[in-house]
């Protein structure tokens, strides 16, 4: 898609979800269960939009702190004094029957937190950048944009449109969407992911603390290390790494794992381990010529290009790496 394409596309989004939001009791802005940067970045950026239509919002996140990444938690924890982030429960206490859903970052029922009060598809939007499928929410109106960095990339230009002047706080959350989406600038990064980087840096976005919600908590880098240096590089510049069967990770340590095994010669990674007793996860990530997300739907799961995971039950790590290596067999997924 062209990048003119793209604006004209984000700019009738802009006007089809102002008009909803103008009607809405209440906004509710929902990301993806397990919460991500891009997930909280974007979720707070459509907060402020809200804010600027001057209508009441919430974001809700029902993920244990524990389950989530420390710097997220930080985000969540700095943000909750201007935002209203609440769990499932206190938006059910809540809930009206003319709140506008909003989800962001996600696009399935599986993967949200209250999928049994999700609104008829008039009261639903979607802003996203993973693939579909037959667990997508009914949505009259959506930006589903597979080559897109992030979520938090199409809310900044939504952001800039409004001409909303953004703290350095909520530069940071977006611009920390952007990096860890894009694997810290270093793929599916577009020129015009690149302009909206220098635009939330304007705004006082700054590197260093970026760079600070992204430190490593030792234990759990070093399990992460142990388990990339297990990795097998298969033909076509495959790697995978299976974890043991008695090792517990939680998918953010798989993701983690794929993502560094990109700096080596490959083209796409796939992280497979234990995240619950009978659950299998395969995190994986690609550079550019194997659609990962494609893989991953062969497997239950989904994502883009770039990005995937699936979750698997009823089978052994060794059996779930088996079923992986079936569908990356060359030439399928290759460019
Ligand atoms: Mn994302």
């Amino acid at each position: 898609m062209k990048e003119s394409d793209i604006m004209e596309k984000i700019k009738n989004l802009k006007v089809n979800m102002e008009q909803k939001i103008l009607l809405a009791d209440n906004v509710v802005i929902v990301p993806h269960n397990v919460v991500d940067f891009d997930a909280i970045g974007s979720a707070i950026g459509l907060s402020m939009i809200a804010k600027k239509l001057k209508r009441p919002s919430c974001i809700v996140v029902n993920d244990p702190p524990y389950k989530i990444d420390q710097g997220v938690q930080a985000i969540i924890e700095e943000a909750k004094k201007d935002f209203n982030i609440i769990n499932k429960d206190k938006y059910l206490q809540n809930k009206s029957e003319n709140d506008l859903f909003i989800l962001t970052d996600v696009n399935k029922s599986n993967l949200i937190s209250l999928p049994e009060v999700v609104p008829s598809k008039e009261q639903v939007i979607i802003i996203d950048h993973h693939g579909t499928d037959d667990r997508t929410i009914q949505a009259d109106d959506e930006y589903i944009d597979l080559q897109v960095s992030s979520a938090s990339e199409v809310i900044s230009k939504l952001i800039c449109m409004y001409k909303i002047k953004l703290t350095p706080e909520i530069a940071n959350y977006l611009l920390a969407g952007i990096y860890l989406d894009t694997n810290k600038l270093t793929k599916n990064v577009s020129p015009e992911t690149m302009k909206t980087v220098a635009k939330l840096l304007e705004s006082g976005a700054n590197m260093n603390r970026i760079t600070d919600l992204f430190v490593e908590d030792f234990i759990s880098d070093r399990k992460v290390q142990e388990l990339v240096s297990r990795a097998k590089i298969l033909t076509y510049s495959i790697a995978t790494v299976c974890a043991d069967e008695n090792e517990e990770f939680t998918g953010i340590e798989l993701a983690k794992a794929a993502d560094y095994l990109l700096k080596y010669k490959v083209d796409a990674a796939f992280a497979i381990g234990k995240v619950s007793d009978d659950v299998i996860s395969i995190s994986a990530r690609s550079k550019e010529r194997v659609n990962v997300g494609e893989v991953m739907e062969a497997l239950q799961g989904g994502g883009n290009q770039y990005s995937g995971a699936t979750k698997l039950t009823d089978c052994t790590i060794e059996e779930a790496g088996k079923k992986l290596t079936k569908i990356i067999q060359p030439p399928c997924y290759i460019r």
